[in-house]
């Protein structure tokens, strides 16, 4: 008796040797002649696996996705039984030019590719696919005839992952399909992990704000657009008043909550080209492209009425705070071409006054050219949050 392999061979040997006319069950019949007239049956078809799921083909946590390109219906429709089975979702289309905008949607782990096809050969899809950044990562596991040696070297200096001869020999075929999977399910991880580290490294995951080095990048950037568009830049430091004590008295947990909440305001208030950052402990910075010193002190003033009446739920009593701000505006006309250093400095010599002059206010003040970080600021820039 045939295992079911063997018999998969069978008759895809037979499918080829007799046309698809006599193929089984597994070509449809009135797919050939429309195809062979130039009518397509639908472009695309996305088949479930759920019904037939095993873990055959299971890489990593949901079930592979697999787009096969191939002009013979009949062995789309093989391939398309066989993967399904294995527990692949299946995407099987007939011409090589709706590859590149179907992998583009789907997303795929495997495009399994024939080179011979009468509107766009495979190679030009290889090419296709490896320019395009969404769809580069993809492997692709090329199907060519036996004989057609030079195709599979080029195919593979293409970018192909690899190739598989036609008729298929199954065992091989699922083997190299699975060492692609393998293969992409890997690369998926370190993606994830790397897109971890980044987020890690840019952002203080308490409040998912931006940290101190990301927003140090983003001030150069925001200095130098501020001189050649000629518009202003403010900024806006402030600190939260006496943080210490509710930590002390309300416990960390609390302390981590108003934090956090900071945290939403800013960011439901922040515009798209503004960038707010938490910049140390219990110190915010906010940049506002755009803004003159008027705007910059009103939105100040927004946020010490925001802040003072937002209650926090984190005890029987719900907490309240307050926080001191300091603004200060560059204008690239009146201060010329200036080191960041000494915007950041002038609005932190405001939010300095504003806690010498009683807290819980804003201060706002033209730029001082000869502002100078405070000793606390200065050695918190060594600081990582
Ligand atoms: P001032 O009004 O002068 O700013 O006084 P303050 O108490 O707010 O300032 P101080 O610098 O004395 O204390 C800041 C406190 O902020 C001390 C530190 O433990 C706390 N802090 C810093 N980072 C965190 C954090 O991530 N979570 C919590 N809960 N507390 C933090
Ligand atoms: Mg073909
Ligand atoms: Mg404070």
């Amino acid at each position: 008796m045939l295992s079911s392999e063997a018999c998969f061979d069978v008759s895809l040997r037979n499918y080829i040797r007799s046309g698809p006319r006599r193929a089984g069950p597994a070509a449809p019949p009135h797919v050939w002649p429309a195809f062979q007239a130039g009518i397509f049956p639908p472009m695309v078809i996305a088949h479930s696996s759920a019904s037939t799921a095993t873990a055959d083909l299971m890489m990593g946590r949901r079930p592979p996705r697999v787009v096969v390109v191939d002009d013979e219906p009949s062995i789309l429709e093989m391939l398309r039984l066989r993967l399904e089975s294995m527990g692949a979702t299946v995407f099987t289309i007939l011409r090589g030019s709706e590859a590149l905008p179907l992998a583009r949607q789907e997303e795929p782990d495997l495009i399994l590719l024939d080179i011979m096809m009468p509107d766009l050969d495979g190679f030009s899809v290889i090419r296709q696919l490896k320019e395009d950044e969404t769809t580069r990562q993809i492997p692709v596991i090329f199907m060519t005839a036996r004989d057609e040696i030079d195709s599979r070297v080029q195919g593979l200096d293409l970018g192909a992952h690899d190739y598989v001869t036609k008729p298929f020999n199954t065992v091989e075929l699922i083997a190299r399909i699975r060492a692609a999977l393998r293969v992409k399910a890997l690369q998926d991880e370190l993606y994830e992990k790397n897109r971890l580290l980044e987020q890690l490294a840019t952002s203080d995951p308490l409040t998912g704000l931006p940290n101190r080095r990301t927003f140090e990048e983003q001030v150069y950037v925001e200095m130098e657009r501020a001189r050649r568009g000629n518009h202003p830049l403010s900024c806006l430091i402030f600190d939260i008043d006496n943080f210490k004590d509710i930590n002390d008295v309300h416990g960390h947990q609390a302390g981590d909550e108003v934090l956090r909440q900071i945290g939403r305001v800013l960011l439901g208030r922040k515009r798209r080209t503004d960038m707010v950052s938490r910049y140390g402990g219990e110190e915010f910075v906010w940049l506002l492209p755009g803004a003159p010193l008027g705007a910059a002190t009103e939105l100040g003033e927004w946020l010490l009425r925001t802040i003072r009446e937002m209650e926090i739920v984190t005890t029987l009593v719900p907490l309240r705070v307050s926080v001191s701000i300091g603004v200060s505006t560059y204008e690239p006309e009146t201060h010329g071409d200036i080191p960041t250093s000494v915007l950041l400095a002038s609005a932190d010599e405001s939010l300095r006054e504003a806690k010498e002059t009683g807290k819980d206010r804003v201060v706002a003040k033209e730029l001082n050219l000869f502002a100078e970080l405070s000793t606390d600021q200065a050695e918190a820039g060594t600081d990582e949050l």
